[in-house]
């Protein structure tokens, strides 16, 4: 069973929506006035809690898509380390530990570090960017998310000639995720991307959502964000990150390599083996006999990011 604590209730949910995007235009003067990110003060002490941590709104990437509900965004969670049913996330991963949390940075970098989570919220002023974010299993919200792009981190770091690609290793810890039992995966998770790729504006080292620190079913206290890849690629809990010179296998390229490819670009155009990937479903806001939206290449961010993939076989290379 969920057992909703206080401290999962932010404002966002209990005052009525106009309010919500008047607190945002609220932010966007903070931001005018250079106060920089408000918030993410506090930290929780107990695990599992989620504290405040609201930033100005980032409207370089605003789109027009109705907010996901919180309570969908929280859950209805693919997180296969608690479970694999959608609502095993929230109810398995209460015990999950998030603090103290750290994530080594190694590997081909001229300065390997190990980032405290504290660090990690200071390195770049947080925003709030609204992303779609779709799921290679055919649906899709638009969530809200707190946090800055990776390529502060990356620059902090200053990688070699040599980093081709980065790796994030996330989380696997036996004792708080009772999903690691079932062995559909390989463990850890593991997920790449190319360099170019994860220094991308768009590409979010992510700290929050809805105002509010990640809940652990969302991938507490640090995850990754890449909103034109399917959701698969969005590593959550990431423990490190590794700057290497060859093509990583990511944990699904491993488990069903004809399925899950390294790329993983959303593409209608490009079926899975086995369904469509044409259209999706909104959770959230669709009926049951609400039609399906149509699936946008890149899901949509194809403005920002064709030009990484020019010359490229988006069939060949899935
Ligand atoms: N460590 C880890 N990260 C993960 C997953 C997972 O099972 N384990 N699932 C992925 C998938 S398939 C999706 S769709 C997104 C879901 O993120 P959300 O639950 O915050 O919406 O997380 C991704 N990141
Ligand atoms: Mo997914």
């Amino acid at each position: 069973m969920l057992i909703r604590r206080p401290a999962d209730i932010v404002p966002s949910e209990i005052t009525p929506e106009p309010i919500y995007l008047d607190r945002r235009r609220l932010l966007q003067g903070a931001a005018a006035l250079g106060l920089g990110s408000i918030g993410g003060m506090a930290w929780a002490q107990s695990a599992g809690a989620t504290t405040k941590l609201v930033a100005p709104p980032n409207n370089a990437f605003a789109i027009m898509d109705k907010l996901t509900p919180r309570k969908d965004v929280t859950t209805y969670n693919n997180f296969y380390e608690f479970g694999l049913d959608k609502g095993d996330p929230a109810e398995n991963s209460g015990k999950f530990v998030t603090r103290p949390w750290t994530v080594s940075v190694e590997g081909e970098v001229g300065k390997p570090r190990t980032f405290g989570i504290e660090e990690l919220l200071k390195l770049a002023p947080l925003e709030e960017r609204v992303y779609r974010m779709r799921c290679v299993e055919g649906w899709s919200m638009v969530i809200p998310w707190v946090g800055y792009s990776m390529a502060n981190l990356i620059k902090a770091v200053e990688p070699t000639g040599n980093a081709k690609y980065v790796e994030f290793i996330t989380a696997a810890d036996p004792k708080t995720m009772p999903g690691l039992r079932s062995r559909v995966i390989e463990w850890p998770y593991i997920e790449a991307l190319r360099i170019d790729e994860a220094m991308h504006p768009l590409t979010l080292l992510t700290l929050g959502l809805y105002g509010e620190t990640l809940p652990n079913q969302n991938g507490a206290p640090v995850r990754l964000i890449v909103p034109w890849k399917y959701g698969f690629k969005s590593g959550k809990s990431i423990v490190k990150i590794r700057f290497v010179e060859k093509q990583p296998t990511s944990a699904w390229m491993k488990t069903a390599p004809s399925e899950y490819g390294f790329y993983a670009n959303v593409n209608p155009d490009v079926p899975h083996p086995r369904w469509s990937q044409a259209t999706e479903r909104r959770i959230g806001e669709d009926g049951l006999f609400a039609p399906k939206r149509k699936t946008l290449k890149f899901n949509g961010y194809g403005d920002q990011v064709a030009s990484l993939y020019q010359g490229m076989d988006l069939v060949k290379f899935y």
